[in-house]
Formats: structure tokens, sequence, C-alpha cells
């Protein structure tokens, strides 16, 4: 049992519910050193979601609104970390999930599903019926009528190439990533630098603040982004936590 007033009880919290997911094969093994690499580059942004942070988020929700055929990719860690959040943005952006892996097997990508379902999930692409151009591992296999004809693709944490594979199709993507360096994050067109647990609440909230704006608003705010300013500022921020430590 962790006490609330241990110091780092939110960051302890998630790695149980990680561990939780794995014990429920909804997450995969290494989806444990995932966390734990996000762990460490939290920890040097504060664990906190920065000003540039909450910026792109603002950003990516304006997108998710915009966007004609926007789609949700689900994976281990973020169904074990944020289902309710990840069905509540669905829902504010009416944009369906999907779940996508990279260590992919059909009993954990029916578990997820079904863990979706069970939280009120309604929205949801679950064909297996088309393949990402350039993709040879798991995480090519996509639902047609999902990722695949997908305008704008959110895509909370992952690893390695699909990122390149859907902007090569022509889509926008929005990466959830607290490394600034990885190639997902230097890859996607909007790469939000935080926690997934923080900043998928901030979307909603956003979501449904600009869901009450005009189409010329949500266009500027979308037009003032540069990703590659963004990723250089989120640099800046673990440099500015890390001096402030001294
Ligand atoms: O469920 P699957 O099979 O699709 O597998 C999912 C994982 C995440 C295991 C897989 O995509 C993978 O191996 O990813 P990587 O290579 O470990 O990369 C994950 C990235 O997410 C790293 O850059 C981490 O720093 C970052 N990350 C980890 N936890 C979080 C995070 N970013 C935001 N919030 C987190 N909680």
């Amino acid at each position: 049992m962790i006490p609330k007033s241990h110091p780092r009880y939110e960051s302890l919290m998630t790695r149980e519910k990680i561990v939780e997911g794995v014990k429920k094969g909804i997450t995969s093994t290494q989806g444990l050193i995932a966390q734990g690499r996000g762990e460490a580059f939290d920890y040097l942004l504060g664990e906190k979601t920065t000003p540039d942070a909450l910026h792109a988020e603002k950003v990516a929700a304006a997108m998710l609104l915009l966007a004609k055929t926007p789609v949700i990719s689900v994976n281990g860690n973020v169904a074990a970390l944020v289902p309710e959040e990840i069905i509540g943005l669905s829902e504010a952006v009416n944009a369906p999930l999907e779940a996508n892996l990279f260590y992919r097997t059909e009993d954990r990508v029916n578990k997820i599903i079904k863990h979706l379902h069970s939280l009120g999930a309604k929205n949801m692409r679950t064909k297996t019926d088309a393949l990402i151009p350039g993709i040879e591992h798991e995480r090519a296999k996509v639902d047609s009528s999902g990722i695949f004809s997908a305008d704008v693709v959110l895509v909370p944490l992952e690893d390695g190439d699909r990122c390149k594979a859907l902007v090569d199709m022509g889509k926008t993507v929005i990466a959830i990533d607290l490394n600034p360096l990885s190639r997902t994050a230097q890859c996607a067109q909007v790469t939000i630098v935080d926690n997934v647990v923080r900043a998928i609440p901030n979307m909603t909230r956003f979501a449904d603040e600009l869901g009450r704006s005009d189409k010329d608003e949500l266009e500027k705010l979308i037009k003032g982004f540069d990703n590659r300013k963004n990723l250089a500022k989120a640099i800046d921020d673990i440099f500015k936590h890390l001096a402030s430590c001294k």
C-alpha cells in the first residue's frame, strides 16, 4: 500500500496501473520498460505540465476538432493508464478509438477492446483489414475505416517508425511523448511532451472549451504552431528545471 502522504504518490500510483495492466493481459511486459523511461523524462521536466506542453495540448485539441476523420490510437500502456480519460477525449472530439499494438497479439487486442467497451466506449474501430504501407511489423495492421483512412491520428506514447509511415500516407500525426528526442516526437506535426495521464484530461478540457469557438479561430491557433520550436522549448524546459534544482 502506497500512503497518500508519499511525496511521489501520483507517480507511484501510475506505476501500479501499468503493473495491473500487465497482470490483466492488457499491457505488454515491455510496457513496463516504456513506463520507466517515461518516468525518467517526467522527472527531468519536474513531473508537471509545462506551459509549452499545455499549448501543444490546446493546438492538438483544435486539430482533432477540425479533422474530418480523426482517430485515436490506443496501445497497452494507454489502455492501462488512462482508459476512462481516452474515452472522454474520444467523445469530446468525436474520434473513434482503435487498438493498435507494437507487440501485437490477438489476445491482447481483444482484451483492450473488451476493457474499453466495459468502461463505456461506444465509438471504436475493431477490424484488421488494411496495412499501413512501409511498416514490416505488427503495428501495420489497421482498420480500413479507422487509422487507415484517418486524416488526423493521435498516437499517445509509442516507439519507432509508424509516425513516419503515417505522415508518408499524408496524415497529420499528433504524438504524446515525454521524450522530446524520440523518433515519434521528432516526426509528428504536433508533439505533446507531457505525461499521458496529464495530457489526455487537459486535451479533453480544451476540446470542450474550443468546441464553442469558430473554425477561423481554431485554424489560427493551428497555423501559429511550429513543432520544431515546440520541441526546442521542451528541451529548454528540461534545462530550466535542472537549473532550478541546483
Ligand atoms: O502495447 P504495445 O504493444 O503497442 O507497446 C507499447 C509500448 C509503449 C511498450 C511500445 O510502443 C514501446 O516499446 O515504446 P517505447 O519504445 O518504449 O517508447 C515509448 C515512449 O513513450 C518513450 O519515448 C517514453 O519516454 C514515452 N513514455 C513512456 N511513458 C509515458 C511516455 N510518454 C508519455 N506519458 C507516459 N506515461
